[in-house]
């Protein structure tokens, strides 16, 4: 019932600039060209909709009014997930999964912000749960962050911990965009800054390191995570590829040693497939150049 499973929704997020190097930008490019998309209309009989957004100033070169509050590139950032947004949000709408192909990980800030929105219209009484699975939290505000980059950032953004008060800078995120940190959880976390674990303890959120997961097995925090989230609540999934060991995922700007394993990654994706709640699914942080 949260999808409509005769279409699948593409969002090609051709975009680096909260990244500290490009390349990311390339990442769309890289999967649509392994014909992965076409096999999934054959086989799946599922008609494929693409939005390539290509983003004028994508590299993640310090553009212009770079250092604003402690945020390189915000400007170009707040633009690019603004689109992005409404780009997830058009197609969550009418019920199409969407997966968003980045693209460094500020790119979150867009995609769940959209689902968020579209979900709430949909079901007005059920919060969106999200399952962030990540070598790092994302969770950095700008007064935290000891790099700027905004990639390190998102989670704040969606969930309201960040504000901007500042004009054309995250300025268009408004309350129907933002999370409900109750229903997050993360898996694979293993290089964390200091006050970003300070963040995540002061709002409780329920967290999975790469400890946890070797200690009680991939399926095992798979169980608790859904469990925390709660049936009948649709979940938006943001899948960083550092959170697998380079050993299976070198191409990535952040590779963080002692990750997931190839295995361990595929059966987190089967269990969010059989929740049969998942309406969304970012894929970043693939970089080709490396
Ligand atoms: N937490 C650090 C490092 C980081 C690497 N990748 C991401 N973050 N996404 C930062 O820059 O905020
Ligand atoms: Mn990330
Ligand atoms: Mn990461």
């Amino acid at each position: 019932f949260l999808a409509n499973r005769s279409h699948l929704a593409v969002i090609a997020a051709k975009f680096s600039c909260g990244a500290p190097r490009s390349g990311a930008e390339k990442g769309p490019e890289a999967i649509m060209k392994t014909g992965l998309f076409k096999e999934i209309e054959e086989k799946a009989k599922l008609t494929v909709i693409l939005d390539e957004l290509c983003h004028p100033n994508h590299g993640s070169i310090v553009l212009s009014d770079s250092d604003v509050g402690n945020m390189k590139n915000a400007r170009e950032v707040s633009e690019a997930a603004k689109r992005i947004s409404n780009s997830v949000y058009q197609q969550a709408r009418i019920g199409h999964f969407v997966l968003t192909l980045g693209g460094d990980h500020s790119i979150g800030i867009g995609t769940v912000s959209g689902t968020t929105k579209a979900l709430r219209e949909r079901f007005p009484s059920r919060d969106l749960g999200v399952i962030w699975i990540d070598a790092h939290a994302d969770i950095n505000t700008p007064d935290t962050s000891l790099s700027g980059r905004l990639h390190g950032m998102p989670v704040a953004f969606v969930s309201g911990i960040a504000k901007s008060a500042q004009k054309g800078k995250f300025d268009w995120l408004e309350k129907d965009h933002m999370i409900n940190l109750h229903k997050f959880v993360y898996i694979g976390l293993r290089d964390v800054d200091e006050a970003e674990w300070e963040i995540i303890e002061r709002y409780g959120i329920k967290a999975f390191s790469m400890e946890d997961v070797t200690k009680y097995g991939v399926n095992k925090i798979m169980d608790l995570a859904l469990d925390h989230i709660g049936s009948e609540t649709p979940i938006h999934a943001s899948y960083d590829i550092d959170s697998l060991d380079p050993e299976w995922a070198p191409s990535t700007g952040f590779p963080v040693c002692s990750g997931l394993s190839l295995d361990e990654g595929l059966l987190i994706a089967r269990r969010l497939h059989e929740s049969g709640n998942l309406v969304a699914l970012d894929l970043v942080e693939i970089n080709p150049e490396i």
